[in-house]
C-alpha cells in the first residue's frame, strides 16, 4: 500500500460537513454547543453517529458505562481492535470541535479505509467517551477511566449532578433515547493501540505556524470540592460580629490559595470554576457554601505539595465557621508510548505537515487508555487556542490534516 494512500481518501468536505451536524445539536445562540453527558443532545449525538455509520455498515454497540463503539472489521476478527475516539459531551457554554473533533476523525478514517478499499488486520474502532468533561457530572473523563479500570462501574452510576441526577437515572435515559446494542459486563476489553486527535486548546501550534502537534504527554490533574458550613441568619438584624457567614469564609479559604499557588513561572493550573451558596436568599446569612478546584501541573509532586498547603488553609481560615476539602480525583501526568509518537511524527513528515512535539495543558480520555496500550495524540490548532468558549473555532483544512495523519498512524498499527 502505497504511502498515504489512506489518507488520501479522507474527505475535507465530509469531516466539516460532520461537525456543522453536530454542531446543530445544542447548538447556542452565540455559535457554540450545550450538549452536556448524557443530556438530550448527547442522546442525539450518539443517534447522529449510529445513523452514519450504519449507513457505512459499520457495527456499533455500546457498555455499561454508555461508551459508544464504531467497529470495522479486520481480515483477524480475534486480532485486539486499535481504538481511536474522544468524545461529545460539551462544557454548557462549549466549543463545536472540543472533543467532537476526535470522534469524527476517527470515524472518517475509517470511511477513508472503506473508500481507499483497504483491509487491515485488525479491527479498527471509533469511540465517544462518556462524560468526559465532567462539568455535569464528576469527575471526567468518566467514560474512559471506567473503561480502564481506574474507576469502579458502581461508583461512577451513583455520582450525582448539581440538581441531584444520578448517572444511573440519566445513563438508562440516554441508552433509550440513543439505543446500541449492549455489550454487558464491566466496561473495557484489550486494545493493541488507541490515537486521539483533538484541537490544541491553546495557542501554540497557532503561534508557531504548525499544522500538527505530535502529543508527548499529559500533565497531572486534581479536583476537589471545598465546603464551609456556617450558620443561617437575618440579614437585617445579625451583627458581624455573631455571624457564621459561610460565604465570608469560602472568600477568605479561596483567597488564600489562590495566594498559595501562584508560582513564579505560571506553570501550576488553579481554578474554582462553581461556587453555590445556600439557602441563597439574598436576606438570608449563608450558612453553606461549596466550590469546585481544579488543580493542574505536569508534576505529580508539585500537586501533591500544593494539595497539602489546600488542606491546611482550609483549617486555617473558616473559622468562625467549619470547613472541609474533599479530593473528587486525581490524574498522574501520563506520557505517552515513544513507539506511537513516533509514528505520528513518521507520518506527519511524509504527509510533509509542519509539526512540533508539544504537552497536553487539557486533560483527554487518552490519559486513562495509556494505561492499557500504546497511546497517542494527535493535536491540531484552534483559533487563538480558545476553547470551553462558544468562540471556539477551527478551519476544515487543519481538520482534514489531523485526521490524514490519523488514518495513516491506525492502519500502521491495525498492520502490526
Ligand atoms: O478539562 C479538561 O482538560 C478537558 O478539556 N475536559
Ligand atoms: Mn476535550
Ligand atoms: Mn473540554
Amino acid at each position: 500500500m502505497a504511502e498515504g494512500s489512506v489518507a488520501g481518501a479522507v474527505r475535507e468536505d465530509r469531516l466539516w460537513q460532520r461537525h456543522v451536524d453536530m454542531a446543530k445539536l445544542g447548538g447556542t445562540p452565540r455559535g457554540g454547543v450545550n450538549r452536556q453527558a448524557l443530556s438530550a443532545e448527547d442522546a442525539a449525538a450518539r443517534n447522529l453517529l449510529g445513523t452514519w455509520a450504519k449507513a457505512r455498515g459499520f457495527a456499533t454497540f455500546t457498555d455499561t458505562i454508555g461508551n459508544l463503539f464504531v467497529r470495522r472489521e479486520g481480515t483477524d476478527a480475534k486480532a485486539r481492535p486499535v481504538l481511536s475516539g474522544s468524545h461529545m459531551d460539551s462544557q454548557p457554554t462549549g466549543g463545536r470541535f472540543d472533543g467532537m473533533y476526535g470522534v469524527l476523525a476517527a470515524f472518517e478514517a475509517l470511511e477513508a479505509l472503506e473508500d481507499a478499499g483497504v483491509r487491515t488486520k485488525r479491527p479498527v474502532v471509533a469511540v465517544a467517551w462518556t462524560n468526559e468533561e465532567g462539568s455535569r457530572f464528576q469527575p471526567g473523563a468518566m467514560g474512559s477511566a471506567v473503561f480502564a479500570g481506574q474507576y469502579e462501574l458502581e461508583d461512577m452510576l451513583q455520582m450525582k449532578d448539581w440538581k441531584g441526577v444520578v448517572v444511573k437515572e440519566a445513563l438508562v435515559e440516554t441508552l433509550k433515547a440513543a439505543p446500541a446494542p449492549m455489550r454487558d459486563g464491566k466496561p473495557g476489553f484489550p486494545l493493541d493501540g488507541y490515537v486521539e486527535a483533538h484541537i490544541e486548546q491553546g495557542p501554540r501550534l497557532e503561534n508557531d505556524k504548525k499544522t500538527i502537534g505530535v502529543v508527548t504527554a499529559i500533565q497531572g490533574s486534581r479536583r476537589y470540592i471545598v465546603e464551609t458550613l456556617g450558620e443561617e441568619a437575618h440579614a437585617g438584624t445579625t451583627p458581624r460580629a455573631a455571624r457564621k457567614d459561610a460565604f465570608a469564609a469560602a472568600l477568605r479559604v479561596a483567597q488564600a490559595m489562590y495566594e498559595a499557588t501562584t508560582d513564579k513561572d505560571d506553570t501550576l493550573r488553579f481554578t474554582i470554576g462553581r461556587v453555590d451558596v445556600a439557602p441563597g436568599s439574598p436576606n438570608t446569612v449563608p450558612g453553606k457554601a461549596t466550590f469546585t478546584i481544579d488543580m493542574r501541573h505536569p508534576s505529580d509532586a508539585v500537586l501533591e505539595a500544593h494539595e497539602k498547603k489546600l488542606k491546611e488553609i482550609v483549617a486555617a481560615k473558616a473559622a468562625p465557621c467549619t470547613a472541609k476539602i474533599e479530593r473528587v480525583n486525581a490524574v498522574a501526568p501520563t506520557n505517552f508510548d515513544p513507539m506511537v509518537i513516533d509514528l505520528v511524527r513518521a507520518k506527519t513528515n511524509a504527509l510533509r505537515l509542519p509539526n512540533m512535539d508539544m504537552p497536553s495543558g487539557a486533560g483527554h480520555d487518552a490519559m486513562h487508555i495509556a494505561g492499557l496500550c500504546p497511546a497517542g495524540m494527535i493535536f491540531v490548532p484552534c483559533e487563538r487556542g480558545i476553547s470551553h468558549n462558544e468562540s471556539e473555532n477551527a478551519v476544515p483544512a487543519d481538520l482534514a490534516a489531523g485526521a490524514r495523519v490519523l488514518v495513516e498512524v491506525l492502519t500502521a498499527l491495525a498492520n502490526r
